[in-house]
């Protein structure tokens, strides 16, 4: 009943488990290799950073990366996979160092529209017009160090840049409120659509709602998805999960609040993704701990608990709910709700 939700992930959700404060501790899995483990775990689309399909794409021409991106196209077609996005990672490249679109420096700025450009030819070839703009260094550590509203200008007019440049690209924007930043220009979905409006066309500008993001905003989740949902522009979900303000975590689905977690599913059932065609995006880590071996079962676990929370949802007495909403009793609704998660 619940197979109508498809389901995405990006190659960098399987990694070597290397962090701030240790090296890696897996070996590393060929891109080849992690395509062939999608259909597996249960996935049926690839979310791509314009260098995941297209390595070291910085000392290319146009024209090499384009044919590049169309051998990629071939091994996701070879899978039965279909690619969702391509991020430009701007954040890795030492021009993106202050921020691509927001730095201080105009060659940096240029240079992260182009290398934006070079990701819609990537997109085009891998066959999805979708890109997303996650913008991990666009904006301070110091405040006095950029003039915040002149960036926020900037980031409208790398994206109208990015709209012209191809009349049928689509944008969304994941927001985030800090890190690697201490402040990030677009920390909500609010923020990004209100950007998206200024644009030169706002209906090809929504968002990608990451759970983990909007949690270290201090909001729920749930309410970030239903804002994008009233507008059509929830265009993808980075579902995960974070114990708290503190890194960015991303957990496995559910693993820290299960009832957060229901809460997200029950608004992407309110709202009706599923028939909008889109993909649940899953953006876990596996914990650093995890035996090579068994590294992709934060993929197949969130995948599972997302299902069973559909089930959840579907199956929740719809007359408990309307009698309690009716008695204006919501102690008692809470109480159901959370019975029902237990299995009562
Ligand atoms: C990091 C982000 C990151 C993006 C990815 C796609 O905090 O969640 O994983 O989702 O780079 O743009
Ligand atoms: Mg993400």
């Amino acid at each position: 009943m619940a197979a109508d939700y498809r389901f995405s992930f990006g190659p960098w959700n399987i990694h070597e488990g290397a962090d701030p404060f240790g090296p890696a501790v897996r070996p590393r899995i060929e891109f080849a290799k992690k395509l062939a483990m999608y259909k597996q775990l249960g996935f049926d689309a690839v979310q791509f950073h314009d260098d995941d399909a297209v390595p070291d794409l910085e000392g290319l021409s146009p024209a090499e990366i384009t044919k590049k991106a169309a051998e990629v196209k071939k091994m996701l077609d070879g899978e039965g996979l279909v690619a969702e996005f391509v991020a430009p990672r701007l954040w890795e490249n030492p021009k993106g160092i202050d921020g691509g679109y927001t730095s201080n420096c105009p060659e940096c700025r240029r240079w992260a529209v182009e290398r934006t450009f070079r990701a819609v030819d990537i997109a085009n070839a891998l066959g999805t017009n979708m890109l997303v703009f996650w913008l991990a260094r666009e904006g301070t550590y110091v405040r006095e160090s950029k003039n915040a509203i002149q960036a926020h200008q900037h980031l409208v007019d790398a994206m109208n840049q990015v709209l012209q440049y191809d009349k049928k690209i689509t944008i969304a924007i994941e927001p985030k409120p800090n890190e690697p930043m201490d402040h990030a220009y677009l920390p909500t979905i609010g923020h990004a659509l209100a950007i998206a409006a200024r644009t030169v066309d706002p209906s090809r500008v929504g968002g990608l709602i990451e759970t983990a993001h909007a949690l270290l905003a201090g909001l729920d989740p749930s309410d970030e998805m239903a804002f994008a949902l009233s507008m059509g522009k929830l265009w993808s979900v980075h579902l995960n999960d974070q114990n708290g303000l503190k890194f960015d975590q991303d957990k496995t689905f559910g693993a820290a609040n299960l009832r957060a977690a229901y809460n997200q599913v029950r608004v992407l059932e309110l709202g009706g993704y599923p028939a909008t065609g889109r993909f649940v995006g899953l953006d876990v880590k596996a914990m650093r701990t995890q035996k090579a071996e068994s590294a992709t079962r934060h993929l197949a676990n969130s995948r599972t608990i997302f299902l069973a929370l559909v089930e959840k949802v579907r199956s929740f007495p719809k007359d408990v709910e309307r009698q309690c909403i009716a008695d204006r009793d919501y102690e008692a609704l809470e109480l159901a709700v959370i019975q029902h998660l237990l299995g009562k």
